[in-house]
């Protein structure tokens, strides 16, 4: 199973078509999590971060409205800082890094990553709007791709944000590979801040990708919806439930989706025929939770020297700080 990676070039319909046709053909059956944010999919993700059982945004937000001063400060030692994110930015734990930037040099660019058009424009009138002082020159890449970035200023220092627990979402072999084409955009006194969730009790795992609303579940069987309404697919979203199951062997959650009956799904426009056995599933994504100090590892390895590491009490969420 391939996770997150974003499609490889050719339309989105076209490369839906061929993960379809790859993952479904498959034994296990599988889908890669990208097909998860279309809009629809992206509002219900925007709603699972605000449910009280998903306690990941939440947690990290408070470490960094505690440190974001902080940060910046070790991030920006003797110079001035630019701010990269992978990712168009969720509004409210970006600012709190850009108002302490903000706060520290009157001025900072903020160059928000993302192959989101439409996400980055968001981003940007929004930041510019909310944080006076904040310029935002946003970037259209693929950064699960290779990063990309142009030589900062003399006298400059970059900071790059990869929070949310994004990296999760990736196989560890390809958290490292991002990890290290991170490494090799950057100029050695730079910095990266990765957002990391850390094992913890599978009942609050389990919550988390399970919640009591079934928001979570109507997120995962979006992903059927969106086959449906871009593929003109046959599924019965009746049909499916949803799953998260905690694979301690893996030290992640993963989701399903269950074929609830024995069932065949037509999908006229790929010419596909794919059967279910009762109770088979489609493993939908692969959320990986860290032990303690293993995301400082895996920055070293991939070239960054860890400065700091700050967690909430319960030790739930890690926010590391690494020197490139
Ligand atoms: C985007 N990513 C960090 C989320 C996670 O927790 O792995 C995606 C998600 N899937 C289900 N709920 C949230």
């Amino acid at each position: 199973m391939t996770t997150i990676g974003l499609p490889r070039p050719g339309t989105i319909r076209e490369q839906m078509a061929s993960a379809v046709c790859e993952g479904l053909l498959s034994r296990p059956k599988w889908l890669p999590a990208w097909l998860f944010y279309d809009d629809a999919g992206s509002r219900l993700f925007s709603r699972i971060t605000e449910l009280p059982e998903y306690y990941l945004t939440r947690t990290e937000r408070a470490i960094l409205a505690t440190r974001a001063d902080e940060i910046v400060g070790l991030a920006a030692d003797i110079d001035a800082l630019r701010i990269v994110e992978l990712g168009a930015g969720s509004a409210d734990k970006t600012r709190l890094l850009l108002t302490a930037a903000v706060d520290r040099q009157d001025t900072v660019i903020y160059e928000p990553v993302d192959v989101s058009p439409s996400a980055l424009e968001e981003a940007q009138e929004r930041i510019e709007r909310e944080i006076p002082g904040v310029l935002v020159t946003p970037r259209v890449e693929d950064y699960t791709k290779g990063l990309e970035l142009d030589a900062a200023s003399l006298g400059e220092r970059r900071l790059v944000l990869y929070i949310g627990s994004s990296i999760g979402n990736f196989e560890l072999d390809e958290a490292g590979r991002l990890l290290r084409s991170v490494r090799a955009a950057l100029a050695p006194g730079d910095s990266l801040l990765l957002g990391v969730d850390l094992v913890k009790d599978r009942s609050a795992l389990l919550a988390a990708y399970d919640d009591a609303e079934g928001v979570t579940a109507e997120f995962n069987l979006n992903l059927l919806a969106r086959l449906n309404r871009e593929l003109g697919a046959g599924f019965d979203l009746g049909a499916f439930a949803h799953r998260a199951v905690w694979n301690a062997a893996y030290s992640r959650i993963e989701m399903h989706l269950v074929s609830r009956r024995r069932q065949q799904v037509k999908i006229p426009a790929l010419d596909l025929k794919i059967d279910f056995a009762f109770g088979e599933t489609i493993h939908t994504e692969n959320s990986y939770k860290y032990k303690p100090g293993q995301a400082e590892t895996m920055l070293t390895t991939a070239g960054f020297s860890p400065l700091a590491t700050w967690t909430d009490e319960d030790g739930r969420f890690a926010v590391c700080l690494a020197r490139a």
